[in-house]
């Protein structure tokens, strides 16, 4: 049984070794990162099996994106390879006040390139859960459309559907982004934005309205993002907020949410969807915040993700017996 299947693109990364800018860099380090992967290899840390749906070029970037994958013991049985295009790749570079910048080099890339007649329904078979994000809907016009249909397919087939925007600008016009969101929108039952990410969606109005104009499309379970804030859900006609999980610095945001999101739903995937308590989504928004500030303090998009017995540590539950 696999507990979370992801679709998406993941790509090789480079970063100046020593955090110089760009232009003067001479040496990089190379990794691999993509929202979805960052999810899955967070998840699978937890001991959660997990699954990869995507397209790598036939390139040694390919065979990088696999061997990492597979290392962090996430099924890459339906990753394809093809000789048609390149792997996609980015770099990261940090600004010393600020979040990081990321230059993509993806346009056309092997994931932007499957279609809507590559789906196939053994890609859900067996599995729990479809974790999907906004960056798969930006990739092309057909990565969109077999999202969507994957996303569709999943709800027949009986599992829960979670949706991360992750609205990057950088890979879409903003009409199109909003259309192709809202039209996805629909489709999933738990829904994680940040708070400017619904404040696009849906400008102009307050969060109780936001809130409702999202319910409105049968989203039962909404989990906003308030960065060092800490986090809110809302789900039936409860609403909670959980304080954010003290960190002294932030060393890299980018893949926090990431981890934010692995944490909710390694809670949420044991819990019955019909029943769901506040002290249960209390539980879930600690473990969420916990994991998501624990990332900040690692430069990888997804390598500091704690295992079982650090993430117990974290929640103050056992100490590490190691001395
Ligand atoms: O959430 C982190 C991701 O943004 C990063 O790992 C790379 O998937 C990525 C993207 O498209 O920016």
């Amino acid at each position: 049984m696999i507990d979370v299947v992801a679709i998406g693109e993941s790509m090789v990364l480079f970063q100046p070794t020593d955090g110089e800018k760009m232009v003067y860099a001479n040496q990089f380090s190379q990794s691999v990162a993509g929202a979805e992967t960052n999810v899955l290899i967070a998840l699978s840390k937890l001991n959660r099996p997990v699954r990869f749906i995507s397209q790598v070029g036939n390139d040694p970037f390919g065979e990088r994106v696999l061997q990492t994958l597979r290392q962090e013991q996430v099924d890459t049985t339906f990753v394809a390879v093809t000789d048609q295009a390149s792997t996609g790749i980015f770099f990261k570079e940090r600004r010393p006040l600020n979040d990081p910048l990321v230059h993509y080099y993806r346009k056309g890339s092997a994931a932007s390139r499957l279609t809507r007649k590559d789906y196939r329904s053994l890609w859900l078979k067996d599995a729990k859960h479809l974790h999907v994000t906004g960056i798969t809907a930006a990739l092309s016009e057909e990565s969109f459309l077999l999202l969507k249909e994957t996303m569709i397919a999943a709800k027949q087939f009986g599992l829960s559907v979670s949706f991360d925007p992750n609205i990057r600008f950088k890979l879409w016009d903003k009409d199109t982004a909003k259309t192709r969101l809202l039209e996805l929108l629909p489709l999933c039952d738990v829904f994680l934005p940040g708070e400017q990410e619904l404040a696009f969606l849906f400008p102009k109005l307050t969060e109780q309205a936001q809130i409702e104009a999202v319910k409105k499309q049968g989203v039962a379970v909404i989990v906003l993002k308030r960065g060092s804030r800490g986090s809110g859900c809302y789900f039936l006609d409860e609403h909670i907020e959980r304080a954010p999980f003290p960190v002294d610095q932030v060393i890299d945001s980018v893949g926090a949410g990431d981890a934010f999101t692995a944490g909710f739903l390694h809670v949420f995937l044991d819990l019955n969807k019909q029943t769901l308590t506040k002290p249960e989504m209390d539980r879930a928004l600690e473990v969420a915040n916990a994991m998501g500030a624990y990332m900040t303090q690692f430069k990888g998009d997804w390598e500091g993700a704690p295992d079982r017995a650090t993430l117990s540590e974290l929640l103050g539950e056992h100490a590490l017996t190691d001395r």
